[in-house]
Formats: C-alpha cells, structure tokens, sequence
C-alpha cells in the first residue's frame, strides 16, 4: 500500500470517546463501530464524519500538552479540505486560511485539514513548516541573513527556481507537495499577509531597526492523528503570545540574535554580565512587541494574561473530570518564569490521543 493502515485499536478507542462525550447521538456506538471495522477491513482505512473530524481536531489541541493557550480549544474553526487534492487547490485554501484566520487583527482559530494517509493515496504536504516565514539567506561565511530557522528551506525553494530578494525579512513561497507531482512554488499574495512593524514607546533608536513580524503563526509542519487515521497537512494557528517573538525569535542566538544590537539602542552598560543588560533590552524587545502588535490591531496576549487562562482551563477541565497533560518546560514562559503562576506546580505528562506530533522536515 501506498500510505499506511488505520490503527484499529486507536479508531475504535476514539469513537468510545466520540460517544462519550456526546451522548444520544443519532447513530448509536455500536452500528459506528461496525461500519469503522468493515471500513477497516475494506480498505485500510475509514473516512471521518465532519463531526468527528471537527471534535478530533478540537480535542487533539485540548491534549497538546506544551501549549498554554488551549483555554478556548471548543472554538477551533475546523475547515474540511479533505477533497482538494491539485496543488492549485491546496494553495488557494492554505490562502483562505490565511484570510480568515487573520480576520483584519482580530485573529480566529482556525485549522484546516487536508486528505489523510491512506493506503490507496499519500497525503499532500507542505514543506514550509508555518505558512508565513522570513528568509533565511546563507551567505559564503556561513553566517545567515534573515531567520535561520528557515535556511534550508530558503535554499530548496531557490533550486526550485524562486528569486526572492534577500533581506532581513522576506516572506517564502509555499512549496506544495501532491502525490505524483513535482513539489510546486507559489507565492502568497501580500494582501493576505498581515504583518507588523515593531516601534518601541520610548525608544525611537530601536523603531529604527526596521523590524517587523508576521500577526499569525501558522504551524504547517506537524501531524494531525485522529482515530489512528494520520492528517500530515493539517495547518493550525491561534494567536501569538509576545515572548515567543520578543523572547525566542527577535533574541534566540540562533534565531535574529538582537539583544546585543537592542542593548545598544538604549545605550546599556555591556561590560559586564553582572549589569544585567541582557535582562534589560529583552524585557524592552518584548515591551516593544506587545505594544506595536496592540498599536497595529492585531490580536496578541502577554504571558501572565495566557498563564492565568491556562490555570483557569485548568480548573475547567477538572471540573469536566478530565486530566490536563503538559509539558512544564514548554508551558512556563521564556521571560519571568517565577512571576507567572503556570511556574509554582506540576503537571501530568501522558500523552492523550487525538493528538498533533511532529512531522518530517521535508526542506532538508
Ligand atoms: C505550542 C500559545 C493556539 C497547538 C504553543 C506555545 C505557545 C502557544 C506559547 C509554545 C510555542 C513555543 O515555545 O515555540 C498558543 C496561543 C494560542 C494557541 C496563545 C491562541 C489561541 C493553538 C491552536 C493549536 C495549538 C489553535 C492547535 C489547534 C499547539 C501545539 C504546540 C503549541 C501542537 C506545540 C508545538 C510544538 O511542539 O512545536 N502554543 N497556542 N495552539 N500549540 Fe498553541
Ligand atoms: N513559537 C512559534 C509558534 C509555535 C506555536 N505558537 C502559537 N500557536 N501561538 C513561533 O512562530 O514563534 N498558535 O497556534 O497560535
């Protein structure tokens, strides 16, 4: 076969939670159940009703354990795109979601997904592992211009034939993957990417640096498993919460590595650790993008409104008697840890299925 089986097992522990948590649903458990098995046996695989594809996909973001937004998991906005299968297709409903996704700032939850892994077809992918992403630009030295977290993926789009210019931010073509095809480049229109350039509300030196970032993470890259059916394209956004631009991106070494350019612009003492001037322009890095985001209209969340959210779904989800799985090291934000209250506890770390997983870096 070409893809592979429906886990049995996994299929049939989901529609028990399928059924359990929506009593008297008009077809009962049993004839379900039936169908699935036959279906299984059929053809190695079953076809998801649209509302099980919209629960599974909510649930498997209520079980993502290393995110600390899933507060508003029953909102997720579920766009059954299982039939598209050209590229041309796939590229104008990535474009969509894009569109309502960024709903002019006020940003939706959305995911999109795509046909599964079956054993008659292989799933379409993308290799980009957000939708929108910067350049990264590898120059002779080895050193990168733009973000080089997207330097092999900047290098594969360029053998595919794309001319990009070659700055600090440069927004890359989506590579669309369909089974018997060759991968296929297209452009994102610029009117459907939202981005936002980053001023500081006291410090015009650092307005200067022409920074910007894009309003709406897109992850394109993970693995949506649903009832022991794989969903390889299934791409999910919410909205950002600050420290992942202004504490990961912008100041990551490996990433935009700005704290010593930022440090400069509010004209720290450098001199020695102990001045605590990296402390200082990351506090001013994030300051800066959480301002310029609320300034632009562009939904964003600091990370002691998103911790305490956290522990309120928490809270919620016990009341359910449920269990809330994370991933502390992932949940606790990047700056300020202790002053959040997501730090002062544990967590249960069991994986729960539905669930997304990471995929395979195709750009490599
Ligand atoms: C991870 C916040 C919505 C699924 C994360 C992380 C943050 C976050 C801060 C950690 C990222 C990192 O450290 O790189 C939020 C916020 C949301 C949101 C503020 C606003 C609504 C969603 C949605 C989904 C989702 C809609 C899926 C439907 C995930 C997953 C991860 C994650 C799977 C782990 C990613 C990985 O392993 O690389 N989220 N999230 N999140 N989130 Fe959310
Ligand atoms: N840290 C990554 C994005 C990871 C997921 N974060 C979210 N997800 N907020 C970055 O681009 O900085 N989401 O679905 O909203």
């Amino acid at each position: 076969p070409a893809g592979p089986v429906a886990d049995r097992d996994e299929a049939e522990e989901f529609l028990h939670q399928f059924h359990t948590e929506h009593p008297a649903l008009p077809v009962p458990l049993s004839t379900r159940l039936q169908e699935v098995r036959a279906a299984i046996d059929a053809t190695g695989t079953y076809w998801h009703t649209p509302e099980e594809l919209t629960w599974g996909a909510r649930v498997a973001w209520r079980n993502s354990a290393r995110c600390i937004g899933r507060l508003y998991w029953q909102s997720l906005q579920v766009l059954d795109r299982r039939n598209a299968h050209s590229a041309e297709e796939i590229h104008h409903h990535l474009t969509d979601h894009l569109r309502q996704a960024t709903n002019g700032g006020r940003i939706r939850p959305v995911i999109s997904v795509f046909a599964p892994d079956t054993p008659a077809r292989p799933a379409p992918r993308v290799w980009n592992d957000q939708l929108v992403r910067y350049a990264g630009h590898r120059r002779a030295d080895g050193t990168v211009l733009g973000d080089p977290v997207s330097a092999d993926l900047t290098a594969a789009v360029r053998r595919l034939g794309w001319q990009g210019p070659e700055g600090m931010f440069d927004v890359l073509p989506l590579v669309v993957d369909t089974p018997g095809d060759k991968p296929r480049l297209f452009d994102l229109p610029p009117d459907a990417v939202l981005e936002v350039p980053l001023r500081h509300p006291e410090c015009s030196r650092i307005d200067q640096l022409g920074l910007r970032w894009y309003g709406v993470p897109v992850i394109s890259s993970m693995r949506l498993r649903i009832g022991g059916v794989d969903y390889p394209l299934a791409p999910f956004n919410g909205w950002y919460m600050g420290t992942e631009i202004g504490a990961r991106n912008l100041v990551d070494e490996d990433r935009y590595n700005l704290l010593p350019t930022v440090a400069a612009c509010l004209g720290l003492d450098t001199s020695s650790e102990a001045t605590l001037w990296r402390d200082r322009a990351l506090v001013e890095i994030n300051v800066a993008v959480l301002h310029s985001f609320q300034a632009a209209g562009v939904r964003i969340s600091d990370h002691h409104t998103e911790s305490r959210r956290f522990l309120t779904h928490l809270a919620k989800e016990e009341q359910q008697g449920r269990t809330v799985t994370a991933d502390w090291s992932w949940i606790v934000p990047p700056v300020s840890g202790g002053l959040t209250p997501v730090f002062h506890r544990y967590y249960d770390e069991v994986e729960q299925r539905p669930n997304f997983h990471p995929g395979a870096d195709l750009s490599a």
